[in-house]
């Protein structure tokens, strides 16, 4: 259904906007697949709808390998531990949890470094400071799916002698210099949760270039197991049922019409909130997949960014400020600092995550333009 077609009423207590929401296939639809599991009774461990799964990704985002996993987060554990790195990686504080847990998980160590103020991501600039004899790896994130600068850190990696994995949980369909954006660095890291624009209800992936590569990662993701009497390393269990496969193909057909929807909700936030003082809209990609609308609320705005966030929420607006606290405001993290956040620390303080999924009527982005534009 056009979300902007027979919109309900809006009575004096309007539904909840989230800042995501899945968008689902007919149920119906998914009923064949569900009979095609229940008749072969292939639950998991490399069933045909992940193998077709696998290829289809490959397929539809211009890439040579992918290994589907249960999650990102155990997606980017079998991805570092792939690389066999130790010691030191230079990384982001201003990411979700997940990306620095997954380092600790691997025994290494997150050093993190500013971000650019206007892109969010890691800044090329400060990189270099933080490398030390014991640095293996750059782990950058491409935050709310916005290109890091990849040709960058690939010289800062190559001369450095340095492996790069992407954390590219917000990056599925991303498109950058003319390719899927999940064609840089060493490996790169997705991330299919039910709150990303491709989902598997739980869900994630490794992309790499080369198949001995992903033969050990697929080797990882099944406890190391080769065959019966060789292991690989210390695998674990991150292999994604057969379900979420048969969803992620389902959703892989609808997932260009959703991404465009996004853009056209991307437009409207923009044409409504760009001159207002005080607020700047998020960078323009060119080929991004506008699954997050990061609002900045500057000085010059009425109120603080946690005062709109309050508002908002009063009128149940469910924005988010993805991502605070800074990663090394939690006690975990503290000593994980090299040289100042100043613009991290900004960007923990000021950002806003407004709604925005395909589902998401006009008229409530209006709703919330208005109640923005006017505090
Ligand atoms: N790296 C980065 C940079 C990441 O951002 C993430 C995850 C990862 C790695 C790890 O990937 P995974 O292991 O998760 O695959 C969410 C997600 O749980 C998390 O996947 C995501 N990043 C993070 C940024 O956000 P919450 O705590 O904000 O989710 P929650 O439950 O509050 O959901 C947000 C809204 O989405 C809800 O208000 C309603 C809607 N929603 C959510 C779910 C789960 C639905 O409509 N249906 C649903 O099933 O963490």
């Amino acid at each position: 259904m056009n979300p902007d077609e027979g919109a309900p009423e809006q009575g004096p207590n309007p539904a909840p906007i989230p800042v995501t929401r899945p968008s689902l296939p007919p149920l119906e639809a998914f009923i064949p697949y569900l009979q095609s599991i229940w008749d072969n009774r292939q639950l998991t461990n490399g069933g045909p709808f992940s193998v077709q799964l696998e290829q289809a990704l490959c397929r539809h985002l211009g890439v040579a390998h992918v290994s589907l996993f249960a999650s990102g987060t155990t997606a980017l554990m079998v991805a570092l531990q792939s690389l066999d790195l130790s010691g030191e990686v230079v990384t982001t504080p201003y990411s979700f949890v997940a990306s620095a847990h997954a380092l600790l998980w691997c025994g290494l160590r997150p050093v993190f470094t500013d971000i650019d103020p206007l892109t969010f991501n890691l800044d090329p600039a400060r990189i270099e400071g933080a490398i030390t004899p014991n640095t293996t790896a750059i782990m950058p994130v491409h935050c709310y799916g916005h290109p890091c600068d990849v040709d960058a850190i690939a010289d800062i990696a190559r001369r450095h002698r340095l492996l790069v994995i992407y954390d590219s949980a917000h990056a599925f369909g991303v498109c950058h210099q003319g390719g899927s954006v999940l064609n840089h660095g060493d490996l790169s890291v997705l991330s299919f949760h039910a709150t990303k624009v491709f989902s598997t209800f739980e869900g994630g992936a490794i992309v790499c270039h080369d198949l001995k590569t992903k033969r050990r990662i697929d080797a990882l993701r099944n406890f190391g197991i080769v065959d019966e009497l060789t292991l690989e390393g210390p695998g674990l269990n991150g292999k994604l049922n057969e379900v979420g496969a048969a969803f992620g193909l389902l959703q892989l057909k609808q997932v260009d019409a959703a991404i465009q929807r996004n853009r056209v909700i991307d437009a409207r936030y923009r044409a409504g909130l760009g001159g207002v003082p005080g607020l700047r809209c998020p960078p323009a990609t060119e080929g991004g997949n506008h699954a997050y609308f990061a609002l900045r609320v500057g000085p010059e705005y009425p109120e603080s960014r946690d005062h709109l966030h309050g508002r908002l929420h009063r009128h149940g607006i469910l924005a988010r400020r993805y991502f605070h606290p800074l990663l090394p405001d939690f006690p975990l993290y503290a000593k994980a600092v090299s040289g100042p956040l100043d613009a991290a620390r900004q960007a923990a303080d000021r950002v806003l995550c407004l709604p925005i999924y395909p589902d998401l009527p006009l008229v409530d982005v209006d709703r919330i333009i208005e109640l923005i534009v006017d505090p």
